[in-house]
């Protein structure tokens, strides 16, 4: 048997549904998604097979003018993942591209235009081709994704294009089998049965930052961290797990706790679900919430997963 496999990374606006798209090729939650941008911190290494081929995806944080320390250091972290793969792939929103051009177009959607030509000037200063793919086209007229796919296209830093919707699905398919056919000769780099490369400690942690952005996207401008503070496995099988919120200011520790601590309830029960469907075994978890208003400037919210975040 030839083994083949290789490293994808996926780039993008924030949003764009990089995380969305590694999970379905994964087929497993192997990255967190929220409708919030800049969800994702550092680089996930979620791991595909196709036949005999082993596709690494990484998938990256979101690409953006940057301005304070942890935005900086997650931009860094996004090319710095593509630099090392052998395959760059770059998600693009049709929805807000097309927004954008509309009349109806949202600060956002002109934000996710801007962000997505400066990863085609980023490619082109890198000299480095790339796979376009057009996400989102769920809701979207198939005609009026031509003109932009050829605006992306002419610019000559892509050698195909794919269509897709990672939300359904559709077009994931023809990807993945082009990703594999894209994968070099040699051994795995992870048994076959593996689906993600990242600590069990900081996967918890950033399953309940996801239950907790889903919950309060709305009243939290900015974003909180989530640490895990103790991880036991306990003699009757279970699983015991510490965490801790952090927010920047007092006045957000009310709105996590909710009116007699309901919302902490609600994202304490989500997580625990989640994380018991994914280690397979019984949890007890715990939440805390604490103000810290540096969390942002220290590093090992940055995800310590081996790279170097230093400005
Ligand atoms: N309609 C539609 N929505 C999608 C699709 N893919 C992702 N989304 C939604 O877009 C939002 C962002 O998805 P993510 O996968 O978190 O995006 P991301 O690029 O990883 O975002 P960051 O990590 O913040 O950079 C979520 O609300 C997803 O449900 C798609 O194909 N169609
Ligand atoms: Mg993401």
């Amino acid at each position: 048997m030839t083994t083949k496999a290789g490293f994808a990374a996926i780039i993008g606006a924030p949003n764009a549904g990089k995380s969305t798209l590694t999970n379905r090729l994964v087929g497993a939650k192997v990255s967190i998604v929220t409708q919030k941008v800049q969800t994702t911190r550092f680089p996930v290494r979620g791991v595909a097979m196709e036949g005999e081929a082993q596709i690494v995806l990484v998938d990256t944080p979101g690409i953006f003018s940057p301005r304070r320390r942890l935005d900086r250091a997650m931009v860094r972290a996004a090319w710095g993942g593509a630099e090392d793969a052998d395959v760059i792939v770059h998600l693009v929103d049709v929805q807000a591209e097309l927004a954008a051009e509309s009349d109806k177009a949202k600060p956002a959607d002109r934000k996710a235009v801007i962000d997505a030509e400066a990863i085609v000037e980023g490619l082109k200063a890198a000299g480095k081709q790339a796979i376009l793919v057009l996400n989102k086209i769920d809701g979207v007229k198939r005609e009026n994704l031509l003109g932009l796919s050829k605006r992306f296209f002419d610019t000559g830093v892509y050698s195909e294009v794919f269509m897709i919707s990672a939300a359904d699905g559709s077009g994931v398919d023809d990807l993945k089998r082009h990703l594999a056919e894209l994968m070099r000769e040699g051994p795995w780099f992870y048994p076959a049965e593996q689906t993600a490369d990242i600590p069990a400690r900081l996967l918890a942690a950033e399953i309940t930052r996801e239950k907790l952005y889903l919950r309060v996207h709305e009243e939290l401008p900015y974003s909180a961290a989530v640490e895990t503070t103790a991880f036991e496995e306990r003699k009757d099988g279970s699983a015991r797990i510490e965490q801790t919120i952090y927010v920047e200011r007092e006045s957000q520790r009310p709105i996590i706790l909710g009116k007699g601590g309901q919302t902490l309830k609600w994202i304490g029960q989500k997580a625990r679900e989640e994380l018991e469907d994914l280690l397979d075994r019984k949890v007890h978890l715990f939440l805390t919430v604490k103000v810290d208003e540096r969390w942002a400037d220290k590093r090992e919210f940055y995800g310590d997963v081996g790279l170097d975040y230093d400005a």
